[in-house]
């Protein structure tokens, strides 16, 4: 992939979706550091398929751990990710209801179509993971930005654990 694009995801394009956004303006004043970097491959494979290979750095906004954006996929399709580096993890959420996968390398998730979806550092390590998924999706990040994930995965003494914030707009619980 000698010509693929790689998009740098800094700590300041999280503002609007972290806990504690003092926790981010202090991160900020201190380099702005890299969150994660996204490799594509342009044009994607044959027949409509797109790749992408995700590297979330290690560290943490305040307790929580670096994550993606997240979105959903404007057309509904699914997609699969494939872990290759590191321990993390996959928050889904249909808008009601927030699920967590973790994964190591090897292990293979599949986002069903509608879900939103974000993926979370939560090793000592980089998190990397390789995405197959329909070019054209679309990526959707307002819904997230406006609804949340339902969770929000926390660094916990020497582990994590995944807290349940519920759906802006619904009951928490
Ligand atoms: C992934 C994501 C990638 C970065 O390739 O786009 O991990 O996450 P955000 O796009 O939420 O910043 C994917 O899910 N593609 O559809
Ligand atoms: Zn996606």
């Amino acid at each position: 992939m000698t010509d693929a694009r790689v998009d740098e995801i800094r700590a300041s394009d999280l503002r609007g979706l972290v806990a504690d956004p003092r926790a981010l303006d202090a991160l900020v004043a201190h380099g702005d550091p890299v969150v994660y970097r996204v490799v594509t491959a342009p044009g994607g494979l044959a027949d409509g398929v797109g790749l992408a290979v995700t590297t979330i750095e290690r560290g943490s906004v305040g307790d929580e751990l670096f994550m993606t954006r997240g979105h959903v996929h404007r057309d509904a399709s699914a997609e699969t990710y494939v872990c290759t580096e590191g321990v993390g993890g996959l928050l889904l959420s249909d808008g009601a209801r927030a699920e967590w996968i973790e994964l190591r390398p090897g292990d293979v998730a599949s986002i069903p179509g509608g879900r939103a979806h974000r993926t979370v550092n939560v090793g000592r390590e980089r998190f990397s993971f390789l995405a197959v998924f329909e070019l054209g999706a679309g990526n959707d990040y307002e819904t997230v930005a406006k609804r949340g994930m339902g969770a929000r995965v926390l660094r916990s003494g020497d582990g994590y654990r995944v807290v349940d914030t519920g759906h802006a707009g619904r009951a928490t619980g």
